[in-house]
């Protein structure tokens, strides 16, 4: 069944691959995220299937419009795909207020915004919610305790939405290990991205997640995947 699915965050990374294997497959897809170039390619590519709609998740009005919008483009919403977040990695003693406050923003405060302005129509649609979180919602490491926080909270927001709406509403947590993005360039501590810039590039790729979203979005009806983890085989380079 070809579906309305709406991406955060789909100008790079999990949320474009996602966008691309979505569209290839039949669904509509609206695109959403800050940087309006990759959002207009995107749709190009994709006459008529994919949307762009530029947006940031922090601005409520814009959540309310971009739900809005999905609902007109494609008669009602399936999908929501909470992908837009970020990591600004520091020792905790180094760590910019800045920064903190801005990873809650973004990764629970921006996923609050559109998953309220969604609630309604995916209850109507009997939907989806795909929610990015990480390992890091299940473990907490150093030089990333912010960023560790905000996931914990998306999982904990993930399997309460479960609880309560889950006889409506289908949730997933999607938990990655490191994954080969932009991700870890946000991170403005030169030593730890020296560091870290390895690590990620020797992660999963984007399409590793994407294929995984996809396999939930596709799922049977009668099926609720709960959380995928899915961490890099660091055996295989
Ligand atoms: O990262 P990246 P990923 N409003 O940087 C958007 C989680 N994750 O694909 O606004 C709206 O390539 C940004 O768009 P733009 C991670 O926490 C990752 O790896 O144009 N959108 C871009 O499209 C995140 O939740 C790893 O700058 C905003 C996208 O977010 C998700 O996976 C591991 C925004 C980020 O794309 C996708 O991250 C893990 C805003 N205010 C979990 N701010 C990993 N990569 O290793 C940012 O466990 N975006």
């Amino acid at each position: 069944m070809k579906k309305c699915i709406l991406i955060t965050g789909a100008s790079s990374g999990i949320g474009l691959a996602t966008a691309h294997t979505l569209a290839q497959q039949g669904h509509t897809v609206i695109a959403s995220a800050r940087r309006a170039e990759a959002l207009t390619a995107l749709e190009k590519e994709y006459p008529n299937r994919v949307f762009a709609f530029p947006a940031d998740v922090c601005d409520v009005e814009a959540m309310k419009a971009l739900v809005k919008y999905a609902i007109e483009r494609g008669q009602k919403l399936d999908v929501l795909i909470n992908n837009a977040g970020l990591g600004i990695f520091d020792p905790l003693p180094e760590g910019k207020l800045e920064d903190w406050h801005t990873m809650v923003d973004v990764n629970i405060k921006g996923l609050l915004n559109a998953t309220h302005a969604a609630i309604p129509a995916l209850r109507e649609s009997r939907g989806a919610i795909i929610n990015l979180t990480s390992v890091a919602a299940h473990n907490v490491f150093p030089n990333s305790g912010i960023y560790c926080a905000t996931k914990h909270a998306v999982l904990a927001i993930s399997e309460s939405l479960r609880l309560e709406l889950g006889t409506e509403i289908r949730i997933t947590s999607i938990s990655p290990g490191s994954v080969h993005t932009e991700f870890i360039d946000q991170t403005k501590n030169e030593e730890l991205l020296k560091n870290y810039k390895d690590y990620f590039a020797s992660g999963l790729k984007a399409q590793d997640i994407a294929d995984q979203i996809s396999h939930v979005v596709n799922a049977h009806e009668n099926t609720v995947i709960s959380e995928i983890i899915v961490r890099p085989n660091k055996a295989v380079k």
